[in-house]
């Protein structure tokens, strides 16, 4: 038997040592986490961020929770305030954390509680090129990935950007927990494909959930 999914249960695989996914895991919940990115968007709205190299990138992003990751000229950092706005940036939906806590216990990292969700939202041909995510405090949390929309091509490869990609396809409602050997390893998403999902349109948003402090 190739998988659960004939007993109702989210599959689990396991991508690489320490990267789990959880097929179907969010799915239950999807409404109601685009209605949360919804109420965070209204107050911290998607923005395109600038890379270090004066790059505009392609996936816009906003946050919520006690920090956000930002990038402008200076580099890439987690802060306090919404630069645009310069208020704390809008409190994590209590279904947002508890989401992310019961996908990391069910991937085998009890006790996560992550204290920013960064939110990132796809339009056609935005696209995330590898890179390792290495701005938060300690690497011993896991992180946690929930996609929602229109599917992606997710591209891990190992600890040295050089190394061997291989890919999966992320889907409306999975939900992947990163920790352990499989943290540092670099990642990135090709170029979102036209499509359209009945929840979402064209678009594909991704909720990471970290713990940056
Ligand atoms: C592997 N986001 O925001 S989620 C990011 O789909 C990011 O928007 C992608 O990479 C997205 O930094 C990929 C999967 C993911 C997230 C964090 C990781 C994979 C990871 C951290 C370490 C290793
Ligand atoms: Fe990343």
């Amino acid at each position: 038997m190739p998988s659960q999914a004939h007993l109702g249960l989210p599959t689990l695989g396991v991508l690489a040592e320490g990267a789990v996914l959880l097929r179907g895991f969010a799915l239950e919940q999807s409404e109601e986490l685009l209605l949360g990115i919804a109420a965070v968007c209204e107050y911290a709205p998607f923005r395109h961020l600038v890379t270090p190299g004066g790059l505009r990138m392609s996936v816009a992003m906003t946050n919520c929770g006690a920090v956000g990751w930002v990038s402008d000229r200076e580099g890439y950092r987690y802060a306090a305030l919404d630069p645009d706005s310069r208020l704390p940036w809008p409190a994590m939906p209590p279904t947002f954390t508890a989401l992310a806590t019961q996908a990391a216990a069910r991937a085998g990292f009890p006790g996560f509680v992550p204290d920013c969700c960064l939110v990132n939202r796809y339009e056609p041909g935005a696209r995330l090129t590898l890179h390792q995510d290495r701005n938060e405090r300690g690497y011993t949390a896991p992180v946690v990935s929930v996609s929602l929309g229109v599917p992606a091509v997710f591209q891990f490869g190992g600890l040295r950007r050089t190394d061997p990609t291989t890919r999966a396809d992320l889907e409306h409602g999975d939900v992947v927990a990163w920790g352990g050997p499989a943290r540092m390893n670099f990642h990135g998403v090709l170029p979102l494909r036209e499509a359209e999902h009945p929840e979402t349109g064209n678009l594909r948003y991704n909720l990471t959930f970290r713990l940056a402090r």
